[in-house]
């Protein structure tokens, strides 16, 4: 911490850049250091590939981060956040390639280390909770701001406090939050109990193509082009679907598929004890958690179903003897 510390107080231009396809901690994260570093006097930009969930525009900040489009180059410092490497930026490698000085704080055991400096922590439930530490570090207090930005980080990619990643220090690191003024019944509301109508339509799709294997104990739910257009939704839309196909008694591994093109298919795996799904996502060139886990596969829906499903026939094979 103290190097990231240093070298913040050292720098006046700062970039902060978050991954492709951003979530809850994604944005959380990066939002909570813009308004931390906003205090300190530091000019703060925030980027990201692509287009922040509209969930999440609630955010306090979020319309300061932008496409990585004629980029301001040679920032004093650019910081990734929630990056497990450098691809996960997309096209904003370049801001952190042309910075003097690169730093990366994330909590993904896959991390490459790929900054000047590092800060990963593969036991924090969230990026937003190692944040939550550095703020700590730079601020006397933090605000109405960072807490929202920094619960919905947290609450978000531990699930509502329910996967094996939440622990003591989570709850703990919540507790301030809510006394830093983060309204938990408000944020829950913004964040769960909001889904449009083309997300629920959409959900209804994609329960009609459940599949189980294995005695009930694997899941599978697709989501083609077509059945996006059918019912107007868009990719957004199929973000924590495959919570569905784990939630079902006796499944221990759910599988989700997404169309992203007739050659191009997204596998995501969930786990709850059983499975390592960071392993079964490294066969295809992915990564992740052992719970949580996904990779793309250039091939169409049907194929890197198949090759998928063998996988896992190998992987239950071997593993459960
Ligand atoms: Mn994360």
């Amino acid at each position: 911490m103290t190097d990231i510390v240093e070298a913040i107080n050292e720098s006046n231009s700062i970039a902060l850049i978050t991954h492709i396809n951003p979530d809850g901690d994604a944005v959380g994260s990066l939002i909570a250091l813009m308004h931390a570093l906003d205090k300190m006097g530091k000019s703060v930009y925030g980027y990201c590939q692509d287009d922040i969930p509209r969930s999440l525009s609630f955010l306090e900040g979020v319309k300061r981060i932008t496409k990585p489009i004629n980029p301001i180059e040679g920032y004093d410092l650019a910081i990734a956040l929630d990056c497990s490497d450098r691809e996960r930026m997309g096209d904003c490698v370049s801001i952190m390639d042309k910075a003097m000085r690169s730093a990366n704080i994330d909590h993904h055991i896959s991390n490459t280390y790929y900054a000047d400096i590092n800060i990963v922590h593969g036991n924090a439930s969230a990026t937003g909770e190692i944040v939550y530490e550095l703020v700590q570090f730079l601020e006397d207090t933090g605000d109405k701001n960072m807490a929202e930005a920094l619960y919905t980080a947290i609450v978000t990619d531990t699930g509502g406090f329910s996967f094996s990643n939440t622990s003591a220090r989570t709850h703990r690191v919540i507790a301030s939050l809510i006394e830093w003024g983060a309204e938990v019944s408000k944020l829950s509301n913004r964040l769960f109990k909001n889904h449009s109508l083309e997300w629920t339509r959409l959900l209804g799709e994609a329960i009609n193509t459940l599949k189980t294997y294995h005695g009930g104990r694997v899941s599978t739910l697709y989501v083609t082009r077509e059945m996006l257009q059918r019912v107007g939704a868009t990719e957004e839309h199929i973000n924590g679907m495959i919570q569905y196909g784990k939630d079902i008694a006796g499944v221990d591994l759910a599988v989700f598929f997404k169309e992203v093109d007739p050659s191009t298919t997204k596998v995501s795996f969930r786990s709850d004890s059983l499975v390592d799904v960071s392993a079964l996502a490294q066969r295809f060139g992915g990564g992740g958690h052992k719970r949580a886990s996904g990779c793309t596969i250039n091939q169409p829906l049907c194929k890197a179903k198949k090759d998928t499903m063998e996988a896992i026939d190998y992987y239950f094979k071997e593993t459960m003897k």
